[in-house]
């Protein structure tokens, strides 16, 4: 099955990779919905959206500030390369990532779209103003924006909230557009991401789907890969630079 992929991948105008928590499992970045996912000791509500913020401001700030020193000490895995690999052999490339952790982006991989912001930028709650990513937060003391003095916040889109329109927007038009589509280390049960692959396969897309489960849109998916992406992915890019070197 990978060398058909690695086939269809070689010959094919416009690559579409969608990413979820499992590709960055390997790196050591616990996931969501797995057994040892983040939310088993949390409900979504109560940490990831504006209500739960609010309500619980040092939590929140607690939470996100473990998992930006978890993300300083993980490094891209072998799927985060591959990615980029990919990205390298193909015509047309667009990386949709749900991911916070920014390890594609370490991993050098160029068109990416975030599109659920990325845990090292910190904007106002109120006036949405970036703020300098660096600063660290005391959760006990949150600082107020200069501007017009809203509490800070990660740079995160929580449940409930609107995903920045251009970014989602692009990754529609990309989707629509792919003629392969990967989707990679994702549940796929969180909207509008998990659109995206519908999406594809509406438009005529081939649909491979590579994970450790089964998901909604495994009855969708044209390949459905049952494997850890880390180990996966390299064997797909290995063999298409063996057709390209033929
Ligand atoms: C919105 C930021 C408009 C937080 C996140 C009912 C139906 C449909 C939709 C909804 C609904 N009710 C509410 C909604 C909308 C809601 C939603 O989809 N809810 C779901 C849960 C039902 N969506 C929203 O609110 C979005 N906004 O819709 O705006 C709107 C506005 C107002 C009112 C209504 C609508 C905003 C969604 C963004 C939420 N923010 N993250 C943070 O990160 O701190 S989502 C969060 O889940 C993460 O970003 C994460 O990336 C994302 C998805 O999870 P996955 O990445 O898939 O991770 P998960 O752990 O679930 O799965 C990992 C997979 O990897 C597993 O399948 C596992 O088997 C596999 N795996 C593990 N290891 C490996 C592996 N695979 C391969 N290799 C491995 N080694
Ligand atoms: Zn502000």
């Amino acid at each position: 099955m990978l060398k058909k992929i690695a086939e269809l991948a070689s010959n094919c105008n416009r690559i579409v990779v969608l990413t979820g928590a499992g590709v960055s499992a390997e790196s050591g970045v616990p996931t969501f919905r797995g057994k040892e996912g983040v939310w088993a000791n949390f409900k979504p509500e109560e940490l990831a959206s504006l209500e739960g913020f609010m309500a619980n401001t040092e939590i929140v700030w607690e939470w996100y500030n473990w998992r930006r020193d978890l993300m300083e000490k993980v490094l891209p895995n072998a799927g985060h390369l591959a990615i980029t690999q990919l990205e390298k052999l193909s015509k047309k490339f667009t990386l949709i990532t749900q991911n916070v952790d920014g390890l594609h982006k370490i991993a050098k991989t160029q068109n990416i779209l975030e599109l659920h912001g990325n845990i090292s930028r910190n904007k106002c709650v109120d006036c949405n103003l970036i703020v300098d990513k660096k600063i660290i937060i005391d959760p006990k003391n949150i600082p107020c924006c200069k501007k017009c003095g809203g509490k800070i916040r990660p740079d995160i889109v929580w449940f409930g909230e609107m995903l920045d329109e251009t970014i989602i927007s692009q990754a529609y038009v990309d989707s629509e557009k792919a003629e392969l589509f990967f989707s990679i280390g994702t549940s796929a049960v969180v909207h509008p991401a998990a659109s995206l692959p519908i999406t594809a396969k509406e438009n005529g897309a081939i649909l491979v789907e590579i994970n450790l489960e089964e998901t909604p849109i495994t009855p969708i998916a044209d390949y459905h890969i049952f494997g850890k992406s880390g180990e996966i992915l390299p064997q797909i890019v290995e063999m298409i630079e063996e057709k390209k070197a033929i």
